[in-house]
């Protein structure tokens, strides 16, 4: 059996590992990196907003739900060939994934979610994994995007179970883990994370990620957000998170899931190239490139390119599968 893929992690165990001191953390987590990752191989995603603002819910980090005023036009659904446009920029710059977001509530079985249907078949075509995140799904909903040509599924869990009532109350984590087991039951990879600097404690981030590190199977992919603060939401002015915290968080998602790819996904563009590569060091091995996440922006394309080339990075493949450990 290995010893160091379990789902039976308790939460003592994961307050030993997220409390060691910082750099023994990041050791621990550099060495699983090296065993089950390719070193220096970064995946590169694009994520594109085909559906913008006017969200029912009421996530309190979120610039796109319609009851806060933070400045987010609402837009309908992209039509198919502005999203295989962006597509096509997307993998022309070098992303081997592809991930449309829609702020809806949960998908419904409409014209709108014929047409995303449709965008998921154009964009596979391109060769690119196509990711989509579009709030709650059915059972028949995965299928179907399954059947299309989906590759993964975002569903972040955001916070722990305790403290998700304190920033959203539209939904309960219930619903989450339910559409979770819909995507898996449909054969999707899993993506799942969360943000940190919601005034959560360490406990809550750790909860987090024993939650998903004892799930049967580890999500394929676990973003780990720093929150946007944005101006208008219920979480504006909120304090940035340092980069020790994005560090300790990484680190532990990458000893708890050493398969996973674990994506240092929103707050990058507060971060300087040297906070990076402490997060690059830490486990991370995913980003989300290009000016703009859903609606806030992100470093621009040159700026990580010439980043890549300082750390000498180097983009990871699309469709590539696991890595075998290195033994010696
Ligand atoms: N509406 C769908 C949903 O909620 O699942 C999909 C889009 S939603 C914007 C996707 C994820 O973006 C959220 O689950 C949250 O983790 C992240 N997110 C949204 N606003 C953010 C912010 N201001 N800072 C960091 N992450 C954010
Ligand atoms: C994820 O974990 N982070 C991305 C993606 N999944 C969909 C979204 C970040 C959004 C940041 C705020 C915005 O740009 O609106
Ligand atoms: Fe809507 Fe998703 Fe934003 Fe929540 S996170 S308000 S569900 S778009």
């Amino acid at each position: 059996m290995n010893q160091d893929i379990r789902n039976n992690w308790t939460m003592d165990e994961v307050r030993e590992i997220y409390h060691a001191p910082v750099l023994e953390l990041m050791y621990k987590a550099a060495t699983l990196q090296h065993k089950y990752q390719a070193i220096g191989e970064v995946q590169v995603c694009t994520l594109l907003s085909v559906k913008t603002g006017g969200c029912s819910e009421d996530c309190a980090y979120c610039p796109q739900a319609a009851r806060y005023n933070t400045g987010v036009d609402a837009h309908k659904l992209m039509n198919y060939d502005e999203v295989l446009d962006k597509a096509i920029d997307a993998k022309n710059a070098g992303s081997t994934r592809f991930c449309m977001g829609a702020a809806w509530r949960n998908v419904r079985d409409n014209s709108d979610f014929d047409k995303v249907i449709d965008m998921v078949k154009g964009v596979n075509t391109l060769g690119l994994e196509v990711c989509c995140t579009l709030g709650m799904l059915t059972e028949d909903q995965a299928t179907r995007l399954k059947e299309a040509g989906l590759y993964a599924y975002n569903h972040n869990l955001d916070t722990s179970d305790e403290h998700y009532g304190d920033i959203i109350s539209t939904r309960t984590y219930k619903d989450r883990l339910d559409t979770l087991y819909n995507v898996e039951k449909a054969g999707i990879s899993v993506c799942c994370g969360g943000i940190i600097g919601m005034g959560e404690t360490d406990e809550d981030r750790m909860k987090l990620l024993h939650t998903l590190a004892t799930r049967d199977k580890h999500p394929e992919s676990v973003p780990v957000n720093a929150l946007v603060s944005v101006e208008g939401t219920p979480l504006e002015g909120r304090e940035r998170v340092n980069v020790w915290e994005m560090v300790r968080m990484i680190a532990t998602a990458r000893i708890l899931m050493p398969k996973a790819m674990v994506r240092l996904s929103a707050g990058r563009n507060e971060m300087t190239v040297e906070q990076q590569a402490l997060c690059f060091m830490a486990g991370a091995n995913s980003i989300f490139a290009g000016d703009k996440l859903l609606t806030t922006p992100n470093p621009a394309f040159a700026s990580d390119k010439e980043m890549f080339s300082l750390l000498g990075l180097v983009p990871r493949e699309s469709f590539k599968t696991e890595e075998e450990p290195v033994t010696a």
